[in-house]
């Protein structure tokens, strides 16, 4: 088998590649099979070793990962490596109070940092860059994600991490940040403020956003390159592919390339979960191939995109997909944070004053998300002492905090005031508009 370059692994024919992909994944199964939650269900299509798979077709025998099968398994059921061997974990939400966790050893975390360095690449930024990653450090994967592949493309970087918008455009203009990453939705906030910050357009030096962990419409891309006069690039990931540089923009800016030797990618339909036609839109499901600690074989991402025909100009030969256009589940996306109904859910029934009905409200506030958690509370604490009300509302505001890692606004409402339906109830309104 030949060894290849970093660089030539962007421009394999499709031969190649698909031996590439045959190599990692057997290797990647072998260590699927030291897990029990993987031995049996690869077990119960006869697959017990390996070379049970012959080419990357056979790869459909294997059933499809779910995000509840890695709630099943939390914390420790799909670890295939000795936990000696596990030099970090990123979580993200699950359905309900259990997150979605993945490790990396110390292998699995280069090999994402070789996917960060080639996406940043990709998209043109340079060793002279200066490259400041406002996303969140932490258990998401946006911060520490690009971070070392920034660091790997020798670019100066600058870890401000999200939030406190005035330093971060204090941190712009003082070290000329040339490249940020950050939400689409952040990127506007980031516009909003800087009036007030007294940052002028002509004191900054950007030249690039990349921006991705949310929706967001062609239209949008251009409103923030309009504002800021800099080019921005769509940038797709998720934790359970180790997080940012699933799929990345390359400097064509029409569709991401779907780094093919880390990610074997098909596209199903949502229901009958048969592979689609060429070109058609379906749930993007993903195998990793380049992960040890956590083997995910066939994950159902829930999300809706398409592969994009023909091929780019810029010579790599990775498949590129659409942006993407909606989900298969429920999950919303609340200024890059995602966020489950059954979560909020889990919460609020576990409240003993809560009456019969709550509805989620998602909003814009100029340009950030807004939740609101709307609840109908027992006549007796409505009537009492309106300090238990505050209470009440302290109570639920830092519970559900703690479970969804983002602070909603809790409203009361007496018996009988919230909408109710006569089929399904509607617990979530999103009145954020087009987001895809
Ligand atoms: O959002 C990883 C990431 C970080 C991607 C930074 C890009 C930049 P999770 O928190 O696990 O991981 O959320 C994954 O976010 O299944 C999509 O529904 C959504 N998502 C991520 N990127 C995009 C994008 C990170 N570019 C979930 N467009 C995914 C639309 C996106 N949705």
């Amino acid at each position: 088998m030949r060894v290849y370059s970093p660089e030539d692994i962007e421009y394999l024919d499709r031969r190649a590649l698909e031996a590439v992909q045959l190599l990692r994944l057997k290797k990647v199964i072998a260590v699927a099979l030291a897990t029990p939650f993987y031995k049996e269900r690869l077990g119960n299509v006869g697959i017990r070793h390996p070379e049970d798979l012959e080419c990357m077709e056979d790869l459909r025998k294997v059933p499809f990962t779910t995000k509840d099968d890695l709630r099943d398994t939390y914390p420790y059921g799909l670890l295939a490596v000795d936990k000696d061997e596990v030099v970090r974990m990123h979580a993200s939400s699950g359905t309900t109070g259990k997150p979605t966790v993945i490790y990396y050893d110390k292998e699995d975390l280069s090999r994402w940092t070789g996917l960060t360095f080639r996406s940043l690449r990709a998209c043109g930024c340079r060793r002279s860059d200066v490259f400041q990653n406002m996303m969140t450090y932490g258990l998401f994967t946006g911060g520490l994600g690009l971070h070392y592949g920034a660091e790997e493309a020798e670019m100066f970087v600058i870890p401000s991490s999200g939030g406190n918008t005035r330093r971060q455009l204090q941190l712009m203009k003082d070290f000329g940040t040339t490249v940020v990453h950050a939400t689409p939705s952040y990127m506007l906030h980031l516009w909003s403020q800087m009036d007030e910050a007294g940052v002028k357009k002509r004191d900054l030096k950007l030249r690039k956003a990349l921006i991705g962990a949310e929706p967001h419409s062609e239209d949008l891309r251009r409103k923030i390159e309009k504002l800021f006069g800099i080019d921005a690039y769509n940038s797709y990931g998720l934790s359970e592919m180790n997080g940012p540089s699933v799929a990345f923009e390359c400097t064509e800016k029409n569709g991401m390339h779907l780094w093919e030797d880390a990610y074997r990618i098909e596209i199903v339909d949502k229901d009958t979960l048969e592979p689609v036609a060429d070109g058609e839109v379906g749930e993007l499901v993903l195998t990793n191939l380049i992960r040890h600690a956590s083997p995910i074989l066939r994950y159902r991402t829930k999300d809706l995109t398409r592969i994009m025909p023909g091929s780019c100009p810029c010579g790599r030969t990775a498949v590129r997909v659409d942006r993407m256009m909606g989900r298969t589940d429920d999950m919303l996306i609340i200024n890059g944070v995602n966020v489950f109904p059954s979560q909020i859910e889990d919460v609020v029934m576990k409240v003993p004053e809560a009456g019969n009905n709550y509805r989620i409200v998602v909003k814009k506030n100029g340009t950030l998300d807004v939740l609101t958690v709307e609840l109908e509370v027992g006549p007796d604490i409505l009537s009492d002492d309106t300090r238990d009300l505050y209470a009440l509302r302290g109570r639920l505001t830092e519970a559900l905090k703690a479970s969804i890692s983002i602070k909603p606004v809790v409203e009361f409402h007496e018996p009988g005031q919230l909408p109710v339906q006569e089929g399904k109830a509607i617990r979530v309104v999103d009145e954020r508009g087009n987001l895809y």
